[in-house]
């Protein structure tokens, strides 16, 4: 911790009326030890998350919100968030059922990844009829108004979906946003990082999975070349929809490791895997391991819950069977999770010093302060602005009970807003856990 000496004066201040308070707190350190028994408890141990698609028509289903709100830390619209959902008549945003989710999310204190801003395929009809710079325009205008409504929202926007071709080529797929210019991806990375400096900017596929396959190399070329041209790209999402005809393959830890090597995170954003009983599960468990064996691999996502919420559920691809009884799968990948947990990836978004188009991004790190039996302090430091905007949102039970450096506003109970109070760029606080040791998620935004 590198907190000025005013700072430590406070923290010790703050700790004393807390122990006061709760009359008989006992300065212990250390969390949890021992293996964690959810995925995304398992997960957090190397600073990972755990993820699910969710869809919002089952946030009814108490079977299907109780293993949400238990296993997982991050959410993905399933559907809610596309093209058509968002924006069914040009210029007419429409975002009720992606807010549902959204907020079901951040109300029990995990994140939420965006899918996806611009694709072409769940166009609406009015978009899919367009071409040219009517439709360039109409997508980056999208792709503005979508990223500005959930700006401060979102840990990671899969900015660009399934833009590379199947098959030996290696080049782009054929689509009325291809033939716009090949230089639509970019200018929608562009556009999103203006729109929402503080979220992390993904490009998303399927079957990049395997290193030597073309596809896989074409996304690589496109990411490298980004990287090497000041393109606002913050990490590459790999869908990972596999099957007996589609296996995962066994260099799935150099395509994620050469990846993360070009100064990308990875992240596996739509996990599912046909199949059931042991063979399955050791699926399941090669790709947990070698997520977490790559230090920029920065969670793994399952598409669905149950077997019975998948896209295809007849070949029941995923963690829960459709009664929501764990699976052998489900073990498998608790016990990998468990088993890893040794590496520590940065909590954080965005390299601003890669953005030479937005000077003034924000960059949030969290790190861990003092434990006690019954709460823990955390700081903030920011850097890339002095005039930040910081969401600091804590898990069910915790409370934050104390702040420093900042003064904050509050949009529920466990969602704080930090602004700069004349104390720099390092804020803390102090978290009443009630049993619940993860971490605040924390993002950032340039007032
Ligand atoms: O799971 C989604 C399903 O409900 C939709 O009908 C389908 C429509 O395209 O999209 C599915 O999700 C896809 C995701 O958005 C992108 N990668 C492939 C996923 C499975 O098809």
């Amino acid at each position: 911790m590198t907190l000025t000496t005013k700072s430590v004066a406070r923290v010790a201040l703050v700790s004393t009326l807390v122990a006061a308070a709760a009359g008989a707190a006992v300065l212990v350190a250390s969390p949890a030890s021992g293996a964690a028994s959810t995925l995304a408890a398992a997960a957090q141990q190397s600073g990972r998350y755990f993820g699910t698609a969710v869809a919002a028509n089952k946030l009814s289903d108490s079977t299907y919100v109780g293993i949400l709100n238990r296993e997982f830390d991050m959410v993905t619209a399933e559907n809610e968030m596309k093209m058509d959902a968002t924006e069914p008549n040009q210029g007419q945003f429409s975002y009720g059922n992606a807010d549902r989710i959204v907020n079901q999310a951040r109300s029990q204190g995990k994140r939420v990844r965006g899918h996806a801003l611009a694709w072409h395929s769940q166009q609406p009809g009015w978009m899919q009829r367009m071409e040219g710079s009517a439709l360039r325009q109409a997508m980056l205008n999208h792709v503005t108004q979508v990223a500005s409504y959930y700006r401060g929202k979102i840990y990671a926007w899969d900015v660009v979906n399934e833009a590379f071709a199947d098959g030996s080529s290696g080049g782009r797929r054929d689509s009325n946003l291809q033939r716009t210019g090949n230089d639509w991806i970019e200018a929608a990375f562009r556009a999103a990082r203006a729109a929402d400096p503080g979220a992390k900017l993904c490009y998303n596929d399927y079957n990049t999975d395997n290193w030597s396959h073309a596809k896989t190399q074409g996304v690589y070329r496109m990411v490298q070349d980004f990287k090497s041209r000041g393109v606002p790209i913050d990490c590459v999402g790999f869908q990972a929809h596999f099957n007996s005809g589609n296996p995962v393959p066994s260099n799935y830890h150099t395509t994620l490791q050469n990846f993360a090597n070009l100064g990308v995170d990875v992240q596996i954003t739509e996990l599912d895997i046909e199949g059931s009983g042991s063979s399955q599960a050791e699926q399941f468990k090669g790709v947990t391991q070698a997520c977490l064996a790559v230090a920029r691999c920065t969670g793994i996502t399952v598409w669905g819950i149950r077997d019975s919420d998948s896209w295809r559920a007849s070949g029941t691809p995923l963690l829960f069977d459709r009664n929501g009884n764990k699976k052998a799968a489900y073990n498998a990948v608790l016990d990998a999770l468990n088993a890893g947990g040794t590496t520590t990836v940065p909590t954080t978004p965005t390299d601003p010093t890669t953005d030479p188009q937005n000077p003034e991004s924000c960059t949030a790190t969290y790190s861990e302060g003092e434990k006690w039996s019954d709460r823990f302090n955390g700081q903030v430091t920011v850097s890339g602005t002095d005039n930040w905007v910081v969401t600091v949102t804590v898990g069910s039970p915790q409370r934050i009970i104390a702040t420093w450096n900042t003064s904050p506003t509050w949009e529920t109970a466990n969602v704080m807003t930090a602004r700069p109070n004349g104390n720099g760029n390092t804020f803390g606080f102090t978290i009443q856990h009630g049993g619940n040791w993860n971490w605040p998620s924390i993002s950032c935004r340039v007032a």
